[in-house]
């Protein structure tokens, strides 16, 4: 039989660390990256804090004026004040292919999930020590040259590998062999298994299932009829099973832009702009990064309530023109200037557009 070991690694508070590294004067300050504060008045998000900053319960994603009062919140309890720095994307894409190429070194098969994480399959070496062993060298090199601190599981699949990863952050190292798999699952919150988002969780929740262990007592049948086909597959998936394969990936996933207006707006003249601009600018990349083209247009829409939509199209023919782009975005997008998408006339406060399925 053979054994399939999966890796998967994942550098800590990404963003941040660069930063951290390239700057003396940041060193072991609370740090977070993303859109300008504007002293508590900015409109942007929070793209990812270092871990100092997370002890003031700054994360990912939250709204950077809610990042700014936390920094205030902490500094005036006498704490050392947070830094608040751009993005510097081009940097970071560097840095990613800079580790992925340390990774490529040591593993043969590598999937390069997101700017900072990747999976990499090395059955080949049939034993979870040798495994680990490999795995040990590669945050030594990624540590030596790159300055960086990463996180890492080891599992028989990607599921057990990526829960795995997240388990003992930062510069972690956490092996889950087959044989303990499900049992390594049971007592974890439902959000750690991946697709489980706010939603589902409260589904579970009012139905008083929190923990993984719960939900085992739920038959098949129940969950596929509650989620439908998803409910199958997490049927498995809470039980340790994935047989998902590490695919490798050179191209780029997607690229995407979005635009957060200084003032919620629900005027069509200035959001079809914004729209235009960001397609043009998508093309821009699209033809710098040589793709030849696309399948699936997408659009996101944040309400001034922090709701926010996603809708997306594939298209059954490979595209490569702006017309194409523009045109499926404004027809993903215009049910949210009526009542179809926006029954209550809610004022938009971002709009996003991404091109994915890219060759
Ligand atoms: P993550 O790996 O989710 O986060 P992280 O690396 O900053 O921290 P952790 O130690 O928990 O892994 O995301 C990688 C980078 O992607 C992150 O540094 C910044 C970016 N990012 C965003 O821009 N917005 C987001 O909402 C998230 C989650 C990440
Ligand atoms: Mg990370």
């Amino acid at each position: 039989m053979n054994t399939r070991i999966i890796a998967h690694l994942d550098l800590d508070a990404f963003f941040a660390s660069v930063e951290e590294r390239e700057h003396e004067w940041l060193a072991g300050k609370p740090i977070v990256v993303g859109a300008d504060p504007q002293e508590g008045k900015g409109r942007g998000v929070v793209s990812t804090a270092n871990y100092k900053a997370r002890a003031y319960g700054i994360y990912s994603a939250m709204p950077i004026s809610k990042a700014w009062q936390l920094a205030e919140v902490a500094r005036k309890q006498g704490k050392p004040p947070a830094v608040f720095l751009g993005t510097n994307l081009r940097r970071y894409g560097e840095v990613s292919r800079n580790i992925m190429a340390i990774i490529r070194n040591h593993v043969s098969v590598v999937e390069e999930a997101s700017i900072d994480e990747a999976y990499f399959d090395i059955s080949v070496s049939r034993n979870y020590a040798a495994v680990e062993n490999i795995c040990r060298q590669i945050k030594e090199e990624i540590r030596e040259k790159e300055k960086l601190t990463c996180s890492i599981g080891i599992g028989p699949n990607k599921l057990i590998a990526k829960i795995a990863s997240d388990m003992q952050k930062p510069d972690g190292l956490t092996r889950v062999e087959e044989k303990d798999a499900e049992k390594f699952l049971e007592p974890l919150p439902l959000r750690k298994i991946p697709g489980i988002g706010p939603k589902t969780e409260l589904l579970f929740a009012k139905r008083g299932i929190a923990y993984v262990r719960d939900l085992k007592r739920s038959p098949q049948e129940e969950l596929e009829s509650l989620l439908g086909k998803w409910g199958k597959a997490l049927y498995h998936k809470i039980r340790g099973q994935d047989d998902s394969p590490v695919e490798e990936n050179y191209e780029i996933k997607s690229i995407g832009a979005e635009e957060t207006f200084s003032q919620d707006t629900l005027d069509p003249a200035l959001l079809l702009e914004s729209i235009e601009k960001m397609c043009r600018d998508i093309l821009k990349r699209f033809r710098k990064d040589k793709c030849t083209s696309f399948r699936t247009v997408a659009i996101k829409v944040r309400f001034s309530d922090f709701k926010t939509i996603s809708r997306a199209h594939t298209l059954d023919y490979p595209a490569r023109k702006l017309d194409v782009l523009r045109f499926e975005a404004l027809k993903l997008f215009m049910p949210f200037l009526d009542k179809r998408e926006n029954p209550h006339k809610k004022l938009i406060r971002l709009v996003g557009v991404r091109m994915e399925k890219l060759e």
